[in-house]
């Protein structure tokens, strides 16, 4: 069958001419074989380091290209799979002279630049956790990151630590060490490159167990401050074999993740799951720009492109006519994740790229993918896919004794995991009580509102809670109302997520002032502009809206639910179930 074709029609008719759709072949897979396959460390254990470097250049592969970086301004540099095993062995012999190592947190806060991958390698080489923050962050969830993480190392530039990180170090004080990527030793930082150079080429090799931690994302839910979900080495497992099952990733091929590694797509498969599979990483520095992005799938071959649906909505928005004229017949596989994937943009991309987009679905929390329209199917366009092997996936709903209820097909519920894949997190840190709410009967509940259909397709419905994506950022109410409430005029503040055409979802705030002030349209333009200085864009507030109150439970929590319901014109439901909603 044609990988590529598309079956239009979601009738069970229709897949079950195919014996190969109506039958996934699930039966054969473990994890113990797909653990097998990786090269493992000489001593015994597992370092994610190792296995997406070193194992090339055991291999033999050694001269390929790991990492080729274009930069904003029409840079290229190339590194070599055995360069970067070389850099990243002398980052982590850097770190172990400061007294960096196992279990330690290093954060980077920096943008898409070459030493950001030498020091998530080397962190992990080093038996250190590696926590990427995104670059774009304020200083508030900065220092709330950095804080939280307890991190002993800081890898970022010199323009990103003066507005983010020095005036508030002092409050830092497990943060050691400030490594800029550009800057010179000095009274409270020191240069990234001077430490590379002190260094030897070579290390042993490291010396971590599978269930050693190696990955801090911080994510958010809908109360309280983001949550760490710990990842240990043996992700690495469920990174390699995804990589090449659902991104078809072959040794050679060029690979390009448009996520940024501040975020868990970023450095699963922005990172890890091409390294370990011997594809070469294509990185740009540069922002989203629907010519550039055209020309760099061109001109670069790209072989596999792993993207989110808010790109393809402005893609798609720029017509066709930008598409017009690149060759990007070398495109073998295009796929999505982050955000729901309307059917329109999987024909899109067959329409107008050649491929069409396959969707994917997964979690910070779940590490890998767990859904997929996978290359060996026909795309079922507006659905997630089916669990990978190895992942059995249901439709719940939490009973109020405790425990999950199964639902049966077509009926809307939670999207629950069965536990037991190697990327599941470990635990969030320093929370085993938010850790536990997330499990019952052996199941790890996403907090997604999904349905399966009669042949075992998942299809999105919405969240559960009150986080939101945008532009396929997940960003919780909690981080940003507290910065609001910050301000001197603000009595009360509620955010959600307003629908829109391109970023799916765009932060709306309202906001009840205090008696003293009044709403004008220059208080408006204030507070947003507090918001971004604070949260930076990506977080902060784009619309405002002012009201006397806003709707609370009894006990004064802030009902965001009605404030939805406002926004979008709807009716606010039974108000007996709201006076009683407390949690
Ligand atoms: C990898 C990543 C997770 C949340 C998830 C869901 C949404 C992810 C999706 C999708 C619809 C898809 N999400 N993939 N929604 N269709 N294919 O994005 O991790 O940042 O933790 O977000 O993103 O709501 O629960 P993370």
């Amino acid at each position: 069958m044609d990988k590529t074709t598309i079956n239009h029609s979601p009738s069970p008719g229709a897949l079950a001419s195919d014996p190969k759709v109506a039958e996934p072949v699930r039966t054969e897979f473990s994890w113990a074989a797909a653990r097998a396959e990786l090269d493992g460390l000489p001593g015994g254990g597992l370092n994610i380091a190792w296995e997406a470097v070193d194992r090339q250049v055991r291999a033999g592969r050694g001269e390929a290209t790991a990492l080729r970086w274009l930069g904003k301004t029409g840079e290229r540099r190339e590194f070599s799979y055995a360069e970067l095993a070389r850099l990243s062995d002398r980052f982590a012999n850097g770190l172990e002279r400061l007294g960096v190592g196992r279990g330690d947190r290093v954060c980077a806060l920096i943008g898409r630049v070459p030493d950001l991958y030498i020091t998530a390698l080397g962190t992990l080489k080093a038996g250190a956790v590696f926590c990427p923050l995104f670059s774009a962050f304020g200083p508030e969830p900065v220092r709330v990151r950095l804080a939280r993480s307890r991190a002993r190392v800081l890898v970022t530039t010199t323009l990103l630590y003066e507005r983010k990180v020095r005036a508030q170090r002092a409050g830092l004080p497990d943060l050691a060490h400030v490594l800029l990527a550009d800057g010179e030793d000095g009274a409270d930082v020191r240069a990234f490159q001077g430490l590379l150079d002190a260094e030897p080429d070579d290390r042993a090799p490291p010396r971590t167990t599978a269930e050693d931690w190696a990955l801090l994302h911080f994510t958010s839910g809908t109360t309280g401050l983001p949550k760490g979900a710990i990842h240990v080495h043996d992700a690495v497992t469920a990174h390699r074999l995804t990589g090449r099952s659902i991104l078809d990733l072959r040794p050679g091929d060029v690979f390009w993740c448009t996520a940024d590694p501040g975020w868990v797509t970023g450095v699963s498969y922005g990172i890890i799951a091409p390294l370990t599979n011997g594809a070469t990483l294509v990185v740009d520095e540069a922002e989203f720009d629907v010519r550039r992005w055209y020309a760099i799938l061109e001109r670069e071959r790209v072989n596999v492109w792993y993207t989110a649906p808010t790109a393809i909505r402005l893609l798609m928005k720029a017509g066709p006519e930008p598409a017009r004229g690149h060759d990007l017949s070398a495109l073998r596989l295009a796929a999505s994740v982050g955000e729901p994937l309307h059917a329109e943009g999987v024909l899109w991309g067959e329409e107008h790229l050649g491929q069409p987009f396959h969707d994917t679905w997964w979690q910070t929390e779940t590490g890998a993918i767990m859904i997929a329209n996978d290359p060996g199917h026909p795309v079922r366009p507006g659905s997630m896919g089916q669990p990978l092997p190895g992942i059995e996936a249901a439709i719940v709903r939490r009973r109020p004794e405790g425990g999950v209820e199964f639902l049966a097909s077509d009926e809307e519920g939670e999207l629950a995991l069965r536990v037991g894949w190697p990327s599941m997190f470990r635990g969030y840190l320093d929370d085993e009580e938010r850790y536990r709410a997330c499990f019952a009967d052996g199941w790890y509940l996403s907090g997604d509102l999904a349905r399966r259909d009669a042949d075992g397709y998942f299809w999105f419905v919405g969240r559960s809670d009150d986080v939101i994506k945008t532009a396929g950022h997940l960003i919780g109410p909690f981080e940003v109302e507290s910065v609001l409430l910050e301000h001197p005029a603000v009595a009360e503040a509620g955010m959600i997520g307003k629908p829109d055409d391109y970023a799916g979802q765009i932060v709306k705030a309202f906001v009840a002032l205090k008696p003293d002030y009044v709403a004008s349209d220059a208080l408006r333009k204030e507070l947003i502009g507090f918001a971004r200085t604070r949260l930076g864009p990506a977080v902060a507030p784009r619309e405002l809206e002012f009201m006397t109150d806003l709707p609370k439970t009894r006990s004064g929590k802030i009902l965001r639910r009605l404030l939805r319901a406002r926004e979008l014109g709807l009716p606010p439901g039974d108000l007996s179930t709201v006076e009683g909603e407390e949690t």
